[in-house]
């Protein structure tokens, strides 16, 4: 059994991760950079190690000293939250080589979703739909690229296989565009990720952004827990999310979910994970898995009353799911702001002291924050200062009970994105329901 985890993480996701350890009587180790003395779950934690200073390369990515911190504190296992070495495959090998329990899938499953040629292959292979495209890397014969876009049809995207999460991608709405921008992108995919591998898609040009959450134990058992629509971006950086997605009827979520859960049995998955996938005139198409936990799980725990973060540590201590398909029934609506300190016309981070801090509450609402009144954000990190989660039984209540709380919360001395979140809460399009990925752009007007 796992009785004391590493917190490898800063911020909120630190702090939850604690709060998890703390209910399941599991001792907590925060390793924290030379600026993050003063974090509130570096406070609290049972013991702490200073591991560098303020770059997160020699700290929050420096894996010699975390797993140091991990031996010199005789630690059971690591929990990597988001970002940072969370979906770093070497990073998890090298955790279990050192005798520790990684809280997440096998490092083998990472590196196969890292590279999407491969994680595309495993997922069709599974029976999950993925986008129309070249089934695998593009080679360099051009005849052959030309036709298989002809076949296809513009327009048509070329993606790198270690991109995701929007680098290293470019459109190409016709064929005399075609072989330059192959060119390009595998240029750019050597330098940005030492991997000039490439695939192609059919480009869709008006979809939104939907997940599915599952999780899977070690026994063979998976389960899902309905889905996200993150469609609310900017630039590839979620704003707003809500579960479940508008106008997802039971029987689409319960054959999509199936999909997911039974590709998880498939692969051998292990832990909690995401499937992403387009969604457009009524058809989900895959395009990436993501192994660890997500800032937006909040909102799921919301609907299912499930702790994701707790589950995790318990499918990494070799417990079988306590609960099957059946027992997971979606209650309501939530929704997550992200509240980020950001210039409000720039979207340019703004670091500094929060000189008053009051958290909003009330009947379902939910803070994420590890700020308080006198806390300094530091400019080396996430300019994400908290998640901000209004449930309700619908979704109409649970934007009432958003609006509230973001004319409530108090946050000085720094700049926030809580006229942005107030803005698109009174938008009458995202109260109809049902954006696209593109709606927040076109509305700030790039
Ligand atoms: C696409 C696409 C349209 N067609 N693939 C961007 C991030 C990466 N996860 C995949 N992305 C996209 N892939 C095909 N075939 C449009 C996007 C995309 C996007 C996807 C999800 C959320 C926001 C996005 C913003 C711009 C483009």
């Amino acid at each position: 059994m796992i009785d004391k985890i590493v917190i490898a993480n800063r911020g909120e996701i630190a702090l939850r991760v604690l709060r998890a350890c703390q209910e399941l009587g599991i001792k907590t180790v925060a390793i924290h950079s030379d600026v993050d003395r003063d974090l509130k779950h570096v406070l609290l934690a049972d013991e702490t190690v200073c591991i560098g200073p303020a770059p997160s390369i020699d700290s929050y990515l420096n894996v010699p000293a975390i797993i140091s911190a991990a031996e010199i504190t005789d630690a059971t296992a690591i929990h990597p939250g988001y970002g940072f070495l969370s979906e770093n495959a070497d990073f998890a090998e090298r955790v279990e080589q050192s005798g520790f329990i990684f809280i997440g899938p096998k490092s083998e499953t990472i590196r196969m979703m890292g590279d999407k040629v491969s994680a595309i292959a495993a997922m069709k292979e599974a029976g999950v739909p993925c986008v129309p495209g070249s089934d695998g890397a593009l080679g360099d014969d051009n005849e052959t690229n030309i036709r298989l876009a002809k076949e296809i049809g513009y327009p048509i995207i070329i993606k790198a296989s270690g991109g995701g999460g929007g680098r290293g991608m470019r459109e190409v709405h016709s064929e005399a565009h075609l072989i330059n921008a192959i060119a390009l992108t595998k240029s750019e995919a050597k330098s940005l990720f030492g991997n000039g591998m490439v695939y192609m898609e059919k480009f869709l040009q008006n979809p939104r952004h939907i997940e599915f959450q599952v999780l899977a134990d070690q026994h063979g058992n998976a389960v899902h827990l309905g889905e996200r629509d993150c469609s609310m971006q900017r630039r590839h950086q979620k704003v707003v999310e809500e579960a479940p997605a508008p106008g997802i009827t039971p029987e689409l979520r319960d054959r999509m979910g199936k999909i997911c859960s039974d590709a998880c049995v498939r692969i051998g998955y292990r832990g909690a994970g995401t499937f992403e996938f387009l969604y457009q005139d009524g058809e989900f198409y895959f395009i990436e898995m993501n192994t660890r936990i997500q800032v937006e799980h909040t909102i799921t725990e919301q609907i299912t009353g499930i702790d994701l973060v707790a589950e995790q540590i318990k499918i990494a201590s070799g417990e079988p799911l306590s609960f099957t398909q059946d027992d997971i029934v979606l209650n309501g609506h939530a929704i997550e702001c992200r509240i980020n300190a950001e210039d409000a016309k720039t979207f340019m981070p703004s670091p500094g002291t929060i000189t008053h801090y009051h958290a909003p509450g009330g009947i379902g609402i939910r803070m994420d924050s590890h700020v308080y009144s006198g806390y300094r954000v530091p400019p080396n990190y996430d300019s994400m200062i908290g998640k901000l989660i209004a449930s309700g039984p619908d979704r109409k209540s649970a934007i009432a009970r958003m609006q509230t709380a973001l004319n409530e919360i108090g946050i000085e001395g720094i700049k926030t994105n809580v006229q942005l979140q107030k803005d698109i809460m009174d938008d009458s399009h995202f109260q109809e329901g049902g954006t696209n990925i593109h709606y927040l752009e076109k509305k700030l007007g790039l």
